[in-house]
């Protein structure tokens, strides 16, 4: 198996973790990132199996999947073991819309906060305007989270794609001055909790390193 990888892409992030967690062995290829230029000029084999032109892509044997829910849902039909997902149909509904819910409600924030607060403002002056919006629409979301974890452990059934989709998006935010308001201790505690599995643990630890040199360099 073949991952093609951004450093800094939260959507890999997911898929990367997902791989650790089911021990699945594959070759991870990086593609090209910059502060300045971004992803360009794009990976060429991410332009042949991509059209959109975006990582993470996976190739399995035959198949090659790009768009990072699919492919978590792909490992979890390919390889079953060390289940990410729950067998019960409402349940596995449920928890493949909480991570769903990740890239599409959580993200739009963090992606403003991350045009405003880390790549380099624009020549013409950089417009943050968004950023205290952002800021408080993710308060509202980890309000809602708290809610939804009062009383257990994941945010799905049992650990697994939503809280993985989840956790990569408060960690970002966090990272971005927006962590969990401390009033909400059930979210600190399960970022806590999700944090303290390895795959995720060495996650952390790596994008964090690599952050802290790009932001030296
Ligand atoms: N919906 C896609 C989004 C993937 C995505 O936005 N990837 C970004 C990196 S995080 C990318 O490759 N961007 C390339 C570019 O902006 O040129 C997924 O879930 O995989």
């Amino acid at each position: 198996m073949k991952l093609y990888s951004g450093p800094l892409s939260l959507f890999t992030q997911k898929v990367r973790i997902a791989l650790a967690e089911k021990q699945l062995a594959y070759e991870r290829i990086e593609v090209g990132w910059s502060r300045t230029d971004r992803y360009l000029p794009h990976h060429p084999d991410v332009v042949a199996l991509n059209p959109k032109c975006q990582v993470p892509v996976l190739v399995d044997g035959e198949l090659s999947l790009y768009d990072s829910t699919l492919i978590l849902e792909y490992l979890e039909d390919r390889y079953p073991e060390r289940p990410l997902l729950p067998k019960d149909p409402v349940a596995r509904a449920r928890c493949r819309q909480q991570e769903a819910a990740a890239d599409e409600i959580w993200f739009p924030n963090i992606w403003t906060l991350i045009e405003a607060r880390f790549y380099p403002p624009p020549p013409d002056g950089a417009d943050a305007s968004g950023a205290a919006q952002a800021v408080s629409e993710l308060g509202a979301l980890y309000a809602q989270l708290d809610g939804a974890l009062e009383g257990r452990d994941w945010y799905g059934e049992a650990y697994g794609v939503a809280d993985i989709g989840t956790f990569v998006m408060a960690q970002a935010a966090t990272v971005l001055g927006a962590p969990p308001p401390a009033e909400l201790p059930n979210v600190s505690a399960w970022m806590e909790r999700v944090q303290a599995r390895p795959p995720v643990a060495a996650e952390v630890q790596a994008t964090t390193a690599f952050l802290a040199r790009t932001l030296a360099a």
